[in-house]
């Protein structure tokens, strides 16, 4: 039922006392490392010395997803790279990317983390985990293969795509836990059914599902579909990657790794703390990390805390599922997007105005992305060979820019709508 019952059951004052201890030390270590916090507090007259209280982390300032960008790819590690054994970044162009660096340590403390947020959600050893989320610079995969593995589950690499074939496996090597984004485990779900396939001649017990923002509804379909207890797992690649926030089988909020990460709730706007049990921002700090710590990071993700304690038994204070982000930041098939980057490929592509709208819909269980974009009357009165063949560059730039496939539609000049306010950019037509 626990993976570490000592630590998530653990008293709050104890707990209140290590965060404390490890708020210090992490300080300190930012402050003789990292340049940028160095910089930061000497600014702002801070000493860290003085910082007593887990409240006086308040007088802190922020961190933002550009002071990681302003400092890539290295700026921020705190420890020498010979000591960095894993390299993970969040999506973007090169230039525009977050990278974050472990080192063995980090990695040992990780996988613990993982291995509790399978725990809550009914895995043991005796299960068979297929991991279908991506391997490589995301966290998804390898954040939760390490977790697995030290959980003593056996683990099926899967990655992600290739539906069928996620099926066959599932079936044949009798998968009891399936852990992906929400999305695609519809996806999975429905083809289960199209190919008409019994759910009985598969042995799922058990659905992690995160990497994206998911409803109850959802929820629902996915455990009626599969027959399994469904549960939502938070986290991102700035503090760590999955292993920071984790519902248990109670199913009704995610409990913080708060011997890890101090987490904050502030208005978006004041960035003073917002009352009790409403939503705002969530900042976390955190608390364990060598190679990459971070100071009141900015997640922009919307949650409120949960104020009542869980029948669970942890102590981990918990928060709401998250919404949605404070940002423009959208998530598309789990992969992070920016308008901004649509609207720089399309700088960059002669016969496009700089006009453009991002629609977003969920056929069936995936997100589909169109773009529409204006081009000049010379274009769009063009040949046929023309527009499509500028219709398959901007769709091979965008789709390897933002790493995922889109649809491109051009349209002509004064098509869409102009905004007198705010443009707007981005349709989303998914309902969550
Ligand atoms: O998505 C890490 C992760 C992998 C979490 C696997 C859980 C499972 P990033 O790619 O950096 O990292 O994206 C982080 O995704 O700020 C949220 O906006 C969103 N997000 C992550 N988990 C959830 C969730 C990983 N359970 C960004 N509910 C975050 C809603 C989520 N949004």
């Amino acid at each position: 039922m626990y993976w570490e019952q000592e630590r998530e059951c653990m008293d709050r004052d104890e707990l209140e006392q290590l965060q404390l201890e490890r708020l210090e030390s992490t300080l300190s270590r930012v402050q003789m490392n990292v340049p940028f916090y160095r910089k930061k507090f000497d600014e702002l007259g801070i000493d860290t010395d003085t910082v007593r209280s887990v409240d006086d982390l308040r007088r802190l300032p922020f961190t933002t997803k550009d002071d990681l960008r302003n400092n890539y790819p290295y700026g921020l590690f705190a420890v020498p790279l010979r000591e960095v054994v894993r390299i993970h970044a969040s999506s973007g162009t090169t230039g525009m990317s977050t990278v974050v660096g472990y080192t063995q340590n980090d990695i040992r403390k990780w996988s613990n983390l993982v291995a509790r947020v399978l725990t809550a959600g009914g895995v043991t050893r005796d299960d068979v985990v297929q991991i279908a989320f991506g391997y490589g610079l995301f966290t998804g995969g390898f954040g939760i293969h390490y977790g697995a593995e030290r959980l003593g589950a056996s683990v099926i690499p899967m990655s992600s795509g290739n539906t069928a074939r996620q099926i066959k496996i599932m079936q044949d090597f009798r998968t009891t836990a399936l852990i992906c984004t929400p999305s695609y485990a519809m996806l999975i779900a429905e083809t289960i059914f199209d190919m008409g396939i019994s759910i009985s001649s598969l042995s799922l017990k058990y659905g992690l599902f995160g990497a994206e923002p998911w409803s109850e509804k959802m929820r629902k379909e996915i455990e009626d579909k599969l027959r399994i207890r469904a549960t939502d797992n938070y986290g991102l690649s700035e503090v760590m990657g999955p292993g920071v926030a984790f519902e248990c089988l109670e199913q009704n909020g995610l409990h913080v790794n708060e011997d890890h990460f101090l987490a904050e709730i502030v208005h978006p706007d004041t960035l003073e703390p917002v009352p009790s049990g409403e939503e705002g921002e969530l900042v976390i700090t955190t608390l364990a990390k060598e190679a990459f710590p971070v100071i009141r990071f900015r997640t922009r993700d919307r949650t409120s805390f949960i104020t009542e304690p869980c029948p669970c038994g942890r102590s981990f204070r918990k928060i709401a599922r998250v919404r949605g982000r404070t940002d423009d930041m959208l998530i598309i098939k789990g992969v992070n997007v920016f308008p901004s980057q649509v609207e720089a490929v399309l700088f960059d592509i002669e016969g496009t105005e700089p006009h453009y709208q991002i629609i977003i819909d969920r056929k069936g269980a995936l997100d589909h992305v169109a773009v529409l974009v204006e081009v000049s009357e010379q274009i769009f009165f063009d040949e046929m060979k023309k527009q499509h063949a500028l219709v398959d560059l901007i769709r091979n730039r965008l789709s390897s820019e933002l790493g995922i496939a889109v649809e491109v539609n051009l349209v002509e000049k004064k098509t869409l709508e102009r905004a007198e306010g705010k443009a707007v950019r981005v349709i989303d037509r998914r309902k969550l």
